[in-house]
């Protein structure tokens, strides 16, 4: 049987590290059988790609630059681990996938999204997520609790407008594809996420046994 490939997405500080634990537990205790790994990274090289991404830099990055660089970490990532996972069995769970892609580069940037299709269909094929979790917050409260974590990254010097791009770039990928995307409130307390992340796993898991 082919493993689920369940992905995690949202703008800053939206409480995806924070909930992905939650949902290693999840998997854990309904004993799936799975991978937990990230983009950009999730290989050696593509971690370094991370490194060039995220680090802040005089040079200017240009966005056909951080697009190409996003795909070939991608690349990278699906021929060494996801591929690999999904065709043993094993799940594989995200944090971030190329939503992240269309979210950041195509509605942050404003950068074609019909390039961002071409990238998609050459690196992926036809492979989408099974299930795409978008945690969804005003940005305001999201970027004031990433603040209080650690230093920005390149991404997160970024101002208020581009955020609230990828925001709506993610509840209009949630739109387009139902069938895939649950968006919850990530605004609400912890205990409450967790009961809706909880909700949506329940679902889709007594889908996929019944199939
Ligand atoms: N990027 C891109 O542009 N294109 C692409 O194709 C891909 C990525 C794949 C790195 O991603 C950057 O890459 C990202 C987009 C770009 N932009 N940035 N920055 P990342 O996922 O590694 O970085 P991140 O978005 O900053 O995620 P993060 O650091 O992992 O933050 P988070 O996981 O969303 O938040 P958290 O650390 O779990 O929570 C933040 C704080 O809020 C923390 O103190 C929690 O305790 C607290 N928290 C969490 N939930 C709650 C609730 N419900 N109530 C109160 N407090 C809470």
């Amino acid at each position: 049987m082919q493993g689920k490939f369940i992905t995690i997405e949202g703008t800053e500080g939206v409480g995806k590290t924070t909930n992905i634990e939650f949902i290693q537990h999840w998997l854990n205790r309904r004993g799936v059988e799975f991978v937990s790994t990230r983009e950009p990274g999730g290989t050696p090289l593509a971690e370094q790609v991370r490194e060039l991404l995220l680090t802040p830099r005089e040079e200017k990055v240009g966005d056909s630059t951080e697009l190409l660089l996003m795909f070939a970490g991608r690349a990278q990532h699906l021929d060494q681990v996801i591929l690999p996972a999904l065709d043993s069995g094993t799940s594989v769970l995200c944090d971030r996938f190329t939503d992240a892609s269309y979210a950041y580069q195509g509605f942050g940037r404003e950068m074609d999204c019909s390039l961002i299709a071409k990238l998609e269909q050459i690196v992926q094929g036809d492979l989408r997520p099974d299930l795409t979790l978008i945690l969804d917050i005003p940005v305001e409260i999201g970027l004031k609790r990433a603040s209080e974590r650690s230093t920005p990254d390149r991404f997160e010097q970024e101002q208020i407008e581009f955020f609230d791009r990828v925001r709506q770039g993610y509840l209009k990928i949630a739109e387009e594809n139902p069938e895939r995307c649950a968006v919850i409130d990530a605004s609400q307390s912890l205990e409450q996420v967790q009961i809706s992340i909880e909700a949506v796993l329940e679902n889709f898991y007594s889908q996929a046994s019944a199939t």
